[in-house]
């Protein structure tokens, strides 16, 4: 990517994260609920530039229980530490960096922290629905958030190292759904270059991820998908899964990763795909796709019920609720946001 390319939001930025970077000596990250390897990545490619910097950094897990399998080829995955957010010491660091968190709740579910806190913050993402709820945000529409720190490394003169470009070029990959989602565009496709030039081995990466799949995962895509429901003419489709049945069947929640809500949105005509995961008492986790994001624009729907996300893909967490509950309040509000 040429430098002249670098958008401006991020140039004008980038220097005031650095100052707060260079000021502290402790720097905390986290991994968002339900990790992707956006976030994962994300908080390790910065560990890892922060490093460089000469900075003491943690990254904790945050709400999951385990890491999927799937990232250990991640590097510095082995440094995450096992804790959540309201689980360490906040005074020990002076600085918590979010990163591909739209809200506090994506620091924590469980707990979401109330800004300001007690040290300095920085929110570094790329949602659509980002609330700027920290002390200095940068929050850019692009395709990933890996994306909008490989401009803040070139301009900060970090040595884009083997494991930092890993760790980005997997953030960038995922989340663009392998190069082919909005907004991917040319510098996109530079900057995966540039990435790969230095870390070669991202198939090899790309395949573990992709083919560490638990059995269990196909069993709750076997129980997902006995269930499909379709509402307001067939545009809006959905999947659920119960508590009762993911004990049953012994499922890890916190291992599975679906494709399901892109798999309906695939049909011509099913507009938009979503799984309901009841996944503790009265906790329903929404997931949905759009395969039309003009007219069927997700991040609305999520933010309309408490959620977020982007155009084409948004998650709900819901509390308080029953699955048909989540079904009723979900059909009602695309009924009126969509005039269905
Ligand atoms: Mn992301």
């Amino acid at each position: 990517m040429n430098p002249s390319e670098i958008s401006p939001l991020i140039r004008e930025q980038a220097p005031l994260i650095l100052a707060e970077i260079q000021k502290a000596k402790n720097i905390l990250f986290h991994c968002h609920p339900s990790p992707d390897p956006d976030s994962v990545c994300s908080a390790l490619a910065m560990k890892l530039a922060c490093e460089q910097l000469g900075k003491k950094v943690t990254v904790i897990r945050g709400d999951a229980a385990l890491l999927s399998d799937g990232f250990s080829l991640f590097p510095g995955i082995e440094s995450v530490v096992g804790k959540n957010f309201n689980e360490v010491d906040l005074p020990e660091f002076d600085l918590f960096i979010a990163l591909d968190s739209g809200s506090p709740d994506r620091v924590s579910a469980k707990n979401p922290p109330i800004f300001p806190l007690s040290i300095r913050s920085i929110n570094i993402d790329h949602h659509k629905s980002n609330t700027q709820f920290a002390d200095i945000n940068l929050v850019e529409m692009c395709t990933s958030t890996t994306v909008i720190l490989y401009q803040l490394f070139l301009l900060w003169g970090i040595e884009i190292t083997h494991g930092i470009a890993l760790n980005l070029f997997m953030g960038l990959y995922t989340d663009s759904g392998g190069l082919k989602y909005h907004p991917v565009d040319y510098r996109v496709f530079q900057i995966a270059t540039a990435l790969v030039k230095t870390a070669p081995d991202f198939v090899d990466v790309i395949f573990h991820m992709e083919n560490s799949q638990n059995k269990q995962a196909i069993y709750f895509e076997k129980i997902a998908l006995n269930s499909i429901e379709t509402f307001l003419s067939e545009n809006i489709v959905m999947t659920s899964i119960s508590l009762k049945q993911i004990q049953e069947n012994g499922i890890a929640i916190d291992s599975i990763h679906t494709d399901i809500p892109n798999k309906l949105k695939s049909v011509i005509g099913w507009n938009v795909g979503m799984i309901l995961v009841e996944r503790e008492p009265g906790i329903v986790k929404v997931s949905m796709r759009s395969r039309d994001i003009e007219r069927f624009d997700v991040s609305k729907l999520a933010v309309a019920l408490g959620g977020g996300g982007h155009r084409a893909a948004a998650g709900i967490r819901f509390s308080g609720i029953s699955l048909d509950e989540a079904k009723e309040k979900i059909v009602s509000k695309a009924k009126e946001l969509y005039n269905l």
